[in-house]
């Protein structure tokens, strides 16, 4: 196992020691080579020393999540232990700032990367030994309650029966019974109150991490790597969602209606029952249109054909078939009850050496959530495959922005789900190729990446977690505060009262372990259908709304331009430069132009919205 005082890494260290007093290389204004050249013998020293560690880190994290045990976990926490000193060192925090300090005498690709070494820094500064190792721990032990966790389904008189997470989200797509409906959203949220402490615990230590190098808290050194504060962020998520908002209304009655006459139930004035929706947490509405049965023509699929039609979509593209080792090495479906075996349950997709080892981690059954699914990891998976060549270095082998690296498999995701291509491929029903274009839009508007989606992604989970980590958020209110969220933003309610020692946020998976970024979606989301957008107009001369990216190599270039980048240019310029315009949602909600008006028409005398 690598450690920090290997004698490379020591030396490394006892050279920056110095440097980082002034004392090895003195600096003088005038020899701004000297400067350049002491950041690449940095980068070039930093780069042998954190390759190994985070390789090994990745390895480790991958082996906990995908069988979760006490010693894989206690493995993880010692391999994230020396990777953790090396990066965060105060020689290396000492040294980044003074380089730093003096980028105008360093070319852009110097300071991106400097840049990313102070963001890591930031993330375990050395400065601050005992909480960073306290953090480390924290992070493991609550991914291995999160991951190691059994559902039970409690019905009235009966014993409580286990299920999966896969088999809860099939109950909520197409249960009718809404008491069965109501055992099932309840079984989905008993996760929650076993990580409240663990999430209190972590909520502090991760902003004591943050605030040691200077940010106001955790949630504002994650939005730092956008190259924004946080009242920038929220400005752009909040623009995000007055711009969806009047559709999304329009969503919300229709859809409360339609399940309504599925539930023969009335419907509820204002907001939206939550154990309603066919999702734990009402992030997508699937399968509320009639006549569009997306699920259907999966029923006669095997679950490797998922991943393999996904492959296939991006090598039509002009991308590379994925390397054998993906398929040897990733986990790709449920672990077999009879084996005992705990894996985390949520799609991941892993660079491990930044090099060519790429996996990912998933749950794959044949339908369409996880259809979807594999587009949207594959989109991850072929950003890594495309910018890990010698032109990027591996400092910047990264998104564009962490957007960008939600965004594309969810475009490529939204290109499959066109109809030409579907069809193509034998994934549509004969009654969904009939319906009307505009069922086929409120389709794409509640399922997915999209309309539905942007409420909670820009609003409750990113909101939530800005006043979480602000502070505004007392302890004795994290269960209430959530719910004001999911009644502000998403307008629904929970199905009875749901006390703060169950904590509800904590059982969405992000919360735990991929914290403070869920903007990062809702970015990704406006990104996809701007993208998509030009895809169709410039590149197709096609309706973005029928228009098959199938086979077409002139969109591959197109993307493979923006993917092969990395993180080595600015975001906005990429974008600009891409499709001509800054970040904005005007494509999506051109997209859904005719459904809105057709909404209207059907919401006539219902009262739309839940204030
Ligand atoms: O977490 C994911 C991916 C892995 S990055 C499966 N998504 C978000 C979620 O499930 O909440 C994709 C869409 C939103
Ligand atoms: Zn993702």
């Amino acid at each position: 196992m690598p450690d920090s005082t290997h004698p490379d890494r020591r030396d490394f260290l006892k050279a920056l020691a110095v440097s980082a007093a002034g004392a090895a290389l003195p600096y003088s204004p005038a020899r701004a080579a000297e400067v350049a050249d002491e950041a690449k013998a940095f980068l070039d020293s930093f780069n042998a020393g954190w390759l190994p560690l985070e390789t090994a880190s990745n390895e480790a994290n991958w082996i906990a999540l995908t069988d979760v045990t006490p010693a894989h976990t206690a493995a993880q926490v010692a391999t994230a232990q020396p990777l953790n000193e090396f990066v965060g060192s105060p020689q290396v925090i000492a040294t980044v700032k003074r380089l730093l300090d003096q980028k105008d005498k360093l070319d852009d690709l110097t300071v991106r990367q400097l840049e990313k070494v102070r963001l890591r820094a930031a993330e375990s500064p050395g400065t601050a030994p005992d909480v960073v190792k306290a953090r480390i721990k924290a992070e493991a032990d609550q991914s291995s309650v999160q991951d190691s966790y059994d559902y039970f389904v409690n019905k009235l008189g009966q014993t409580p029966k286990k299920e999966t997470a896969n088999g809860i989200d099939r109950v909520l797509v197409e249960s009718k019974e809404l008491l069965e409906r109501q055992d099932y959203w309840e079984a989905s949220k008993l996760i929650g109150s076993g990580l409240r402490p663990g999430l209190i615990k972590l909520r502090d230590l991760r902003n004591r991490v943050a605030r040691e190098l200077g940010y106001d808290d955790f949630f504002a050194l994650q939005v730092a790597d956008y190259g924004m504060t946080v009242p920038e962020m929220l400005a752009q998520t909040d623009g995000f969602l007055n711009d969806a908002r009047p559709l999304y209304e329009h969503l919300h009655t229709w859809s409360k209606y339609a399940l309504a006459e599925r539930y023969k139930a009335k419907p509820p004035k204002g907001k939206i029952p939550a154990h309603w929706l066919p999702n734990r947490w009402g992030q997508n509405w699937p399968g509320l249109v009639s006549g569009i049965d997306m699920d259907g023509p999966f029923k006669t699929r095997s679950k490797e054909y998922i991943t393999e039609q996904a492959e296939a979509f991006y090598v039509s593209l002009g991308f590379p078939k994925l390397p054998p080792s993906f398929y040897k090495k990733s986990d790709l479906y449920p672990a077999d009850p009879k084996s005992g075996r705990k894996k985390n349950s949520h799609a991941s997709a892993w660079h491990i050496d930044l090099r060519q080892d790429v996996r990912s981690l998933m749950s794959i059954e044949p339908d369409a959530r996880w259809f979807t699914t594999a587009h949207h990891e594959l989109g991850h998976i072929y950003y890594y495959i495309s910018y890990s060549t010698p032109k990027v270095p591996y400092l910047l082998r990264a998104g564009a922005n962490r957007a960008f690296h939600e965004g594309i498999g969810d475009l490529i995701g939204l290109a499959a789900g066109q109809r030409p291509y579907l069809k193509s491929v034998g994934l549509l029903a004969p009654e969904a190729e009939k319906a009307d274009q505009v069922q086929w839009l409120l389709d794409t508007a509640l399922d997915g990446a999209s309309i539905v989606f942007l409420p909670f992604a820009a609003g409750t989970m990113t909101r939530f977690e800005a006043d979480f980590y602000s502070g505004k958020i007392a302890d004795d209110r994290i269960n209430s505060a959530w719910w004001e969220h999911v009644g502000k933003y998403q307008g629904i309610i929970p199905p009875t009262d749901r006390p703060e020692h169950l904590c509800d946020p904590a059982t969405k998976t992000h919360i735990n372990d991929d914290p403070g970024q869920y903007y990062d979606y809702a970015i990704g989301t406006v990104l996809k259908f701007q993208l998509h957008d030009h895809i169709a107009r410039e590149i197709l001369k096609d309706d973005p709304r029928e228009c098959n990216y199938f086979g077409n190599k002139k969109v591959g270039d197109f993307l493979k331009s923006i993917l092969s980048l990395g993180a080595t240019r600015d975001w906005n310029a990429v974008l600009k430069e891409a499709t001509g315009q800054s970040l904005t949602a005007k494509p999506m909600v051109a997209y859904f132009e005719p459904l809105l008006g057709w909404l209207k028409e059907q919401n006539k005398g219902r009262e739309v919205g839940w204030s």
